[in-house]
């Protein structure tokens, strides 16, 4: 692309403060704010992990015995001060004991989820197929709220490692044509096929001898890294809404210390005893700027280099989780 002839001008770094302007005036509102993630996959399949994984810390608790019937949890939790839900639904995509029909199912979603900004069905990357109760549960959460609640959805994948490298990627393929397949039955193929997939693996390595604390996490089969394209594809996929207390909540989980050399990401050796934090490449870089350009701050993006130079002082200046998501956007744009 031409770099315009205003890049690095005055003009730009005036007009990004205009939108610092906006943005802090917004920070200011969503710190009040609240989002929501509603998980839906089978027991034991690992929705907890994952959640747990993206926040950096345990927000959903494992749920040692198999549920009987179809329980909705909500945990209200908060990161760095933002406040956010995870909706739970246990039960709603397993064999239950509980003999009841779609329509009291239906009224209890209806009644206990008050509203979600993005949503997760989490499965197994290994299996073949999918069950009849995952069927049901695409179908009861279609017919509850709308179809198109499935454009802030994500099909997540757990357990990757499982797949041998040389099924790897047939294997996402499959899956997530499948997934994709159910879907499509109530929302069409134009909703359906922009669901994105990420496959990812919560477990850690093993620790070394003598140290306490978490391993760090593995790569996918294919050498990628899941954390980041998790953040970058819930980021993306999450309501207009949700948007910025996610940004918010997530900004300092961020690595902004690491170089982007090309599309990888250079990782110096630091022992993570500790969550790790996320990691980004050039490419989900670029699509977390182009969230922020459609979602959080409209039109952003025009104001070029001068976001950098407007966004960056303040952003090192004022402390906590406002300086945060200050200093990531001046970072995602520098
Ligand atoms: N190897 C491996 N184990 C995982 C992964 N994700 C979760 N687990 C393990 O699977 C078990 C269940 O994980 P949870 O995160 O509790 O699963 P869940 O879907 O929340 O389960 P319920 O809350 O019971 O419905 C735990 O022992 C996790 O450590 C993964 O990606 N890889
Ligand atoms: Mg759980």
């Amino acid at each position: 692309m031409e770099k315009s002839s205003f890049e690095n001008s005055a003009d730009n770094q005036e007009r990004a403060k205009g939108f610092l302007d906006t943005f802090l005036e917004k920070i200011g509102k969503a710190k009040s704010d609240r989002f929501s993630f509603l998980l839906i996959g089978r027991t034991g399949v690992g929705k907890s992990s994952t959640v747990n994984a993206l926040m950096g810390k345990e927000v959903a608790k494992t749920n040692p015995s198999d549920p009987e019937t179809m329980e909705i949890t909500v945990y209200e939790t908060e990161s760095f001060g933002v406040k956010f839900n995870v909706i739970d639904t246990p039960g709603l995509c397993d064999e239950l004991d509980e003999v009841g029909n779609d329509e009291m199912y239906i009224n209890r979603m209806i009644n206990e989820i008050k509203g979600f900004d993005s949503m997760w069905f989490v499965a197994f990357l290994a299996e073949t197929r999918v069950t009849s109760e995952e069927k049901k549960a695409i179908k009861l959460i279609s017919e509850a709220f709308s179809p198109a609640v499935w454009e802030r959805g994500v099909i997540i994948f757990t357990n990757s490692r499982q797949v041998p490298v040389d099924e790897y990627f047939e294997k996402l393929e499959t899956r997530t044509r499948k997934i994709r397949e159910e879907i499509e039955k109530y929302t069409g193929k134009d909703i359906s096929e922009k669901i994105p997939s990420v496959a990812i693996e919560t477990k850690r390595k093993p620790l070394p001898e003598g140290k306490e604390g978490l391993g760090e996490l593995y790569k996918n089969p294919d050498g990628q890294e899941w954390l980041g394209e998790l953040y970058t594809t819930v980021l993306e996929r999450i309501s207009d809404k949700g948007a910025l207390p996610f940004f918010m909540a997530t900004a300092k989980r961020i690595e902004k210390e690491k170089k982007v050399k090309g599309n990888s990401v250079v990782i110096e050796a630091v022992p993570v005893y500790e969550e790790p934090k996320i990691t980004l490449s050039a490419d989900q870089k670029k699509r977390v700027q182009k969230k922020i350009n459609a979602s959080i701050i409209p039109g952003l993006a025009t104001a070029g280099a001068g976001i950098g130079l407007a966004f960056g002082p303040v952003g090192a200046a004022v402390g906590g989780v406002v300086g945060a998501a200050v200093g990531l956007v001046a970072w995602l744009w520098d």
